[in-house]
């Protein structure tokens, strides 16, 4: 079987290193959200791509979730001095991956053969792909206006009332060409914020037609546990878009496209509610801080995707 995880944020990555400790590389590709990507003191970030990359490399900062290991901050300091923007922490050892890429893209290639030997470099063997090499630019309508997505969420931390999401094309985003949809035997969503970082995907239009297509079985894991976001502001943005910050909730917006749903042991109640959408419901402990708890949600994923299939 081979899965296709569609993924975002630190969530998404925990879980995709449990599944890259479960399947070998030709059984999963990862999706990866570029809607975070944003030009920054001339450099190309691509902030989702990398923590999944640096988390498959065991490289990523245990405490933050993004960004390196064994950091330190020479250049940001010497940034300050000079008045440059310091608001998106740059350590020095990330900053040397954001000048291989710069340099790599204005060569002419696309982010995902830069992808590819950033991956290579850091000895992570498992497909990490953008979910398409055309921009996508994830922005977020708040009561402060329309900012883009790191202003919203890395400057203002998150803090302005959102109104609407929007994901801005110059034309339709093409999906990736190495994802190979008549490859894929099952999709998981992985627990990352709806809005932030799987609409983004969604956007892409052969990708949402695949899914609604319902040829392949698809199951989302909640990024919400007992009414609340492990991380990040995905149960406040419920709450400003008039949603209850429930698992249920999560499930009723994506009911059009899985027909899988897996929630945290506490929210075993909401299981009759959730069978009640037409979905199949796993129930089982989804938060992960040990290795082994990534491991163990992404067995029980991948047996559920193989009941469904
Ligand atoms: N997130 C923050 O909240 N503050 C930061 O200063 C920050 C810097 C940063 C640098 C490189 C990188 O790859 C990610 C970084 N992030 C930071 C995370 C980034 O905002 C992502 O977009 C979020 O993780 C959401 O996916």
């Amino acid at each position: 079987m081979k899965i296709l995880a569609l993924t975002g944020g630190i969530g998404g990555a925990k879980l995709c290193l449990g599944l890259a400790n479960v399947l070998a590389p030709d059984r999963v590709i990862f999706a990866v959200n570029v809607g975070d990507d944003f030009e920054h003191l001339g450099l190309y970030i691509s902030p989702d791509l990398d923590t999944l990359t640096y988390t498959l490399a065991n490289e990523v900062n245990p405490e933050t979730g993004w960004g390196r290991s064994e950091e330190s901050w020479q250049c940001i300091t010497e940034l300050e001095r000079f008045g440059a923007p310091t608001w998106f922490r740059l350590g020095d050892r990330d900053l040397a991956l954001h000048l291989v890429r710069s340099q790599k893209l204005r060569g002419g290639a696309t982010l995902s053969e830069v992808t590819q030997s950033l991956c290579e470099g850091l000895g992570v063997q498992h497909a990490v792909v953008p979910i398409s090499d055309d921009p996508i630019r994830t922005h977020v309508d708040t009561e402060q206006g329309l900012l883009s997505f790191q202003d919203y969420f890395v400057r203002r931390r998150c803090e302005p009332k959102v109104r609407a999401v929007e994901f801005r094309q110059p034309q339709r985003a093409r999906l990736n060409p190495r994802i190979d949809l008549n490859a894929i035997d099952a999709v998981l969503i992985c627990p990352s914020n709806p809005f932030l970082s799987i609409d983004p995907l969604l956007a892409v239009d052969d990708l949402t037609d695949f899914l609604k297509m319902g040829r392949v079985p698809v199951v989302a894991v909640s990024p919400i546990v007992g009414n609340r976001a492990i991380k990040g502001p995905t149960a406040k943005m419920m709450q400003e878009l008039d949603m209850p910050s429930t698992s249920l909730r999560v499930a009723k917006y994506y009911e059009e496209i899985v027909n899988g749903f897996v929630v945290d042991s506490c929210d075993a109640a909401s299981k009759q509610a959730l069978e009640g959408l037409g979905m199949q419901v796993v129930v089982t402990p989804t938060i992960m801080n040990s290795l082994h708890d990534k491991i163990a949600l992404a067995k029980a994923c991948c047996e559920f995707l193989s009941e469904l299939s």
